[in-house]
């Protein structure tokens, strides 16, 4: 089994992603927030690039079944139900809605890696379930890390090293990328304060700016949830 890392959606080979278990990752705050709604009981997430793609898709759908989610600049969407905060996706707001979600990194990154036989959704709250997911797929694994407008993001990169070394810990004998091994380092000489590590982010300074302290706090929670979220590529959407 070999286990690498794409820092960046952006830089992403999508002719390598095709066929492999693809974990997409976007701690702050994409990949936390779907996980949170589909452990809430939401239906399903429709991930979708633009704005309008969203209002169109919703458009498709019966009234009442469905939230608008997302964000731009970190901020809600005029006209959405809900932001990109995970908090926001309680099982009050979110069970049995599909939500209609854009993001500026995360929904990207899922849309790079649709070439992969199978796109799985993590975040630190579901870490050791995701990787569990994928080593028993027995594939070659790629992490993909959304990063930041196409940059290296740090909460991104220490997750990936965390469910790097949770593979790794399941399969010894797994041959390991180069980043992948660096991004293993890295989480081993951090794992006992990782916030720390992650507040040097970029991005975790823009929640900050904008008062999200407690978003940033609940997505470094470890494995709180044990779904597995997934792309069902039949009906485009991400389900448990
Ligand atoms: O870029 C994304 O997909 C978002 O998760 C970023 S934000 O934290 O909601 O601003
Ligand atoms: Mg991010």
């Amino acid at each position: 089994m070999h286990i690498d890392v794409f820092p960046t959606a952006g830089g992403a080979d999508q002719e390598a992603l095709a066929g492999k278990t693809v974990l997409i990752i976007d701690v702050l705050r994409a990949t936390s927030t779907i996980t949170t709604a589909l452990a809430n009981g939401a239906a399903a997430v429709l991930s979708v690039l633009t704005i309008d793609a969203a209002r169109e898709a919703a458009a498709c759908l019966p009234p009442g079944t469905f939230l608008l989610g997302g964000e731009r600049k970190a901020l809600k969407i005029p006209g959405f139900d809900l932001d990109n905060s995970p908090r926001q996706y309680t099982r009050e707001a979110v069970a049995g809605k599909t939500i209609v979600m854009t993001t500026t990194n995360g929904t990207v990154a899922i849309k790079k890696a649709l070439p992969a036989a199978k796109l799985l959704i993590a975040s630190f709250l579901n870490a050791r379930a995701v990787a569990r997911e994928a080593w028993q797929r027995g594939t070659d694994i790629y992490l993909l890390c959304a990063g930041t407008r196409n940059r290296f993001s740090l909460d991104d990169a220490a997750c990936a090293g965390m469910l790097v070394n949770y593979l790794q810990e399941m399969e010894p004998q797994a041959r390991l990328g180069d980043l992948a091994f660096t991004l293993r380092q890295l989480y081993l000489s951090h794992q006992e304060d990782l916030p720390h590590l992650i507040s040097h982010a970029s991005h975790y300074q823009r929640l900050v700016d904008l008062g999200l302290e407690a978003d940033i706090a609940y997505c470094l929670q470890q494995d709180i949830y044990h779904v597995v979220p997934w792309l069902d590529k039949e009906q485009n959407l991400i389900v448990l």
